[in-house]
């Protein structure tokens, strides 16, 4: 296995859909030239006679509950709070039927992320397919209150989608704020700082070093092809933008920490509540920060300009 070309092609598909999904293109190099072509994927066979829409009207991925004809149905929305169910749910494509064919995406075909609307609540699932296209996934929303399901997957023959649908836990609710912003996250007796900014449409640099007892953490383990995962969330409605690592474990340059480093972009001003997965000590553990996105000054330096790793 061709290691970068698995990576680019994987990071293509993050891109493709990203740019997408949020309307910004042109902001790498790459983009422009590895997009889907206009007849590449099915779409002129659903609006043959339907102009491209311009970039500035689509929408940031996990909005919607169907998109492209693919739409993502759940065997029920409401789960008893604090009672572990055996969530299931099905994904139909444009047939009407229950898409059986995906493509492996970090080393899943289907990533199944479940939030609190409030977001102080995040686990990153991977269901099991239990036949006809039916996905299965042991589920328990800890208390009552409104939740959030993504389900993150490339259908085969397709770019990738994040379809999104919210869950209820039933019961007495009290909404809490969004945390304060904050640079430093502890999880599972680990910190991780967070370096780096978040610009309004362009590609932001973000560094997320990990220590323990004080100590850097400098054997990190690959968890799914990767040393770490990081899931964004615009706080308000829940945009879902999932950025990848730069450089992934085995390919001669990235280091298995302390530090991870990301390229994320974000489509508008405002709260993101940020989710990064990582796996030490056989474990994966999630440290959770609130970033705000400000546009960057007039004339400000492009971010990660001296780094010495450049995915692109
Ligand atoms: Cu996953």
């Amino acid at each position: 296995m061709n290691a970068p070309a698995k990576l680019g092609a994987y990071g293509l598909g993050l891109v493709v859909i990203f740019s997408a999904a949020l309307g910004i293109g042109n902001t790498v190099g790459a983009v422009g030239a590895v997009g889907p072509s206009p007849a590449g994927d099915g779409h002129g066979a659903h609006a043959p006679s339907l102009p491209a829409r311009p970039a500035a009207e689509s929408v940031p991925a996990g909005l919607q509950v169907s998109q492209d004809g693919y739409t993502l149905t759940p065997e029920t929305t409401t789960l008893a709070p604090g009672e572990r169910t055996a969530f299931r749910f099905t994904v139909t494509g444009p047939d009407g039927r229950p898409v059986t064919s995906y493509q492996v995406a970090h080393e899943k075909k289907l990533h199944f992320i479940v939030v609190n609307r409030d977001l102080g609540w995040f686990q990153h699932l991977h269901p099991t397919e239990v036949g006809g296209g039916v996905w299965s996934v042991p589920l328990s929303l800890p208390q009552a209150g409104a939740y959030r399901a993504f389900a993150d997957f490339v259908p085969e023959g397709h770019e990738g989608l994040t379809l999104g649908t919210d869950l209820f836990a039933p019961g007495d609710h009290t909404p809490q704020p969004l945390p304060p912003a904050t640079r430093t996250a502890e999880a599972d007796g680990y910190t991780v700082e967070l370096d780096g900014d978040l610009t309004p449409g362009t590609s932001s640099r973000l560094t997320l070093t990990v220590s323990k007892d004080g100590a850097p953490v400098t054997d990190l383990e690959p968890y799914l092809g990767a040393y770490g995962h990081l899931v964004a969330l615009r706080a308000g409605d829940l945009a879902y933008l999932h950025v990848h690592p730069d450089g992934e474990p085995g390919d001669g340059v990235t280091r298995p920490g302390p530090a991870i480093t990301f390229n994320a972009e974000v489509p508008s001003r405002g709260d993101y509540r940020l989710f990064l997965d990582f796996q030490h000590g056989g474990t994966v553990h999630t440290a959770a920060f609130t970033l705000r996105a400000v546009p960057s000054p007039a004339g400000a330096t492009p971010a990660g300009a001296d780094h010495e790793h450049s995915g692109h």
